[in-house]
Formats: structure tokens, C-alpha cells, sequence
């Protein structure tokens, strides 16, 4: 079972930024994939509902030293 979404992130200004965000992503137990395109501000991550929900993901962004957009 996998669940995808796209997950907002402002703060990216450089191809590394994106690569911080989506190395802090994939270390959350439970996300199987992150891509992260600093150029459209967005995070596309795969994974495990289970395991993870909505808050890991900002809150591993948010280690990254950036910020989530979170939705309502
Ligand atoms: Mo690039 Mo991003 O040198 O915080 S890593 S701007």
C-alpha cells in the first residue's frame, strides 16, 4: 500500500535545497520516494500511510531548514 502527494515548500533557491528536502524526506520511516523540484516549490513523496502522515513530512522539511506550505 502507497499513498502519493504533493507537498508545497517555500525557502528553495538552488538545486541543493531541493536535494536537502528530499534527503530529509526519504529518511522518514515509511516514505518510500521524494522528489523535490526547487523550481515549482514542490515535493512529489510516496508512502506508506501507515507509517506516515501529513506532519512527518512537514516536520522533516522543517529539518531541512525549510518551510512547508501546509494545507487546511
Ligand atoms: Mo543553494 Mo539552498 O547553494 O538553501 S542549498 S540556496
Amino acid at each position: 500500500i502507497s499513498e502519493h502527494r504533493t507537498v508545497g515548500i517555500s525557502g528553495m533557491t538552488c538545486a541543493n535545497c531541493a536535494d536537502a528536502n528530499r534527503t530529509s524526506l526519504e529518511s522518514v520511516p515509511g516514505v518510500i520516494d521524494a522528489e523535490v523540484n526547487y523550481a515549482t516549490d514542490e515535493a512529489s513523496v510516496t508512502y506508506n500511510p501507515a507509517e506516515v502522515t501529513l506532519d512527518d513530512l512537514y516536520r522533516a522539511i522543517e529539518d531541512a531548514g525549510y518551510d512547508p506550505i501546509r494545507e487546511a
